[in-house]
C-alpha cells in the first residue's frame, strides 16, 4: 500500500460521513430477541482470536459474560479490522469489541462505552535494534492498517518507511523476516510475542497510551447504558479482576 496514512484518513472520513441506516436495535429490540449480535477481528491474541471454529480471548469471554449478565445469548460475527466500524454504521451488529482505542477520529463516528482496558503501543524490534521513538529515524516500520499504530508512528519523525499489512500479524510476521526494522503494536501482544518469539525479540518504549472500548452505533443511548452497567457490576464484583488474570496475570482496567 502506497499512501498509508491518506487512506486511514479517507477511511475515517468515510466513516464519520457514512449515514447510519437508521435500523440500530434498540436495548428494548435487543431485549425482546433475546440474542445481541456482537463483532470483533478475531486476529488479535490475546484479545480476540478465532482459534480453528473456537473465537476466544480476553475481549470475547468478556463480552460473553457482559452479555450473560444481561440475560442474552449471543451471535458473533468476525470481521477484518478495518471493516468493523463501517459494519456497525450498517447496523449489521450490535456492537463492536475489537480493541479500539477511543479517538477523536471515531468518536465521531460512534459511540464508545466506558473503557474495558487501558493499554499503549510499543516498539517490538530484534536484539540491537531500535527500540526508542528517535532510534526509528532511518528504520522501517511494521504497522496493521486503519490502526492507532499507524497514525502513531506517521508522528515520529525521520521513519524511513512505513510498511502497512492488513493484519496485525502479518506485520509481525514482517519483522520476523527482518523485512521491517521494527513492529509496533499493542504492548500487550508484545509481550505475548517476546514469549513466543523466546529471546528473538524484545520490547522497547511505549509511543503512545490508549484507552480502549466496546462502539455502538452512534446514538444508540440505550444500548450503550445497559453495556456500561454490565461492565461496570463485572468491574466491581471480581469477574474482571478474575479473567483479566488469567489472560494478562494483572488487571488490566484503566486506573
Ligand atoms: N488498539 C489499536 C487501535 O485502536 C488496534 C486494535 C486492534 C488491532 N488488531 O487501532
Amino acid at each position: 500500500m502506497k499512501r498509508p496514512l491518506q487512506t486511514a484518513l479517507l477511511t475515517l472520513t468515510a466513516l464519520a460521513l457514512l449515514a447510519s441506516t437508521g435500523q440500530a436495535r434498540t436495548w428494548a429490540d435487543i431485549k425482546k430477541s433475546g440474542t445481541i449480535k456482537i463483532a470483533t477481528e478475531g486476529a488479535f491474541p490475546p484479545f480476540n482470536v478465532l482459534k480453528g471454529k473456537e473465537l476466544t480471548g480476553f475481549e470475547v469471554e468478556l463480552a460473553n459474560e457482559l452479555a450473560k449478565s444481561l440475560g442474552l445469548k449471543v451471535q458473533w460475527v468476525t470481521q477484518p479490522f478495518d471493516n468493523l466500524l463501517i459494519g456497525l454504521k450498517s447496523d449489521r451488529y450490535d456492537f463492536v469489541i475489537a480493541s479500539h482505542g477511543i479517538t477523536p477520529e471515531r468518536a465521531r463516528a460512534v459511540d464508545f462505552a466506558n473503557p474495558h482496558y487501558c493499554t499503549g503501543g510499543a516498539i517490538v524490534t530484534k536484539p540491537g535494534g531500535p527500540m526508542t521513538a528517535a532510534a526509528l529515524s532511518g528504520k522501517s516500520v511494521a504497522v496493521q492498517v486503519g490502526t492507532t499504530y499507524l497514525e502513531n508512528v506517521r508522528k515520529v519523525s525521520g521513519v524511513k518507511d512505513v510498511k502497512t499489512f492488513p493484519k496485525d500479524t502479518d506485520a509481525q510476521a514482517a519483522l520476523m523476516a527482518g523485512r521491517a526494522d521494527a513492529w509496533v503494536g499493542d504492548k500487550f501482544t508484545g509481550i505475548e510475542l517476546v514469549k513466543a518469539q523466546k529471546g528473538k525479540v524484545v520490547q522497547g518504549a511505549l509511543l503512545f497510551n490508549e484507552r480502549i472500548g466496546m462502539a455502538v452505533n452512534k446514538g444508540n443511548a440505550s444500548l450503550l447504558k445497559e453495556l456500561n452497567a454490565a461492565l461496570t457490576k463485572s468491574l466491581s464484583d471480581g469477574s474482571y479482576a478474575k479473567l483479566s488474570g488469567k489472560y494478562f496475570g494483572q488487571d488490566v482496567r484503566c486506573k
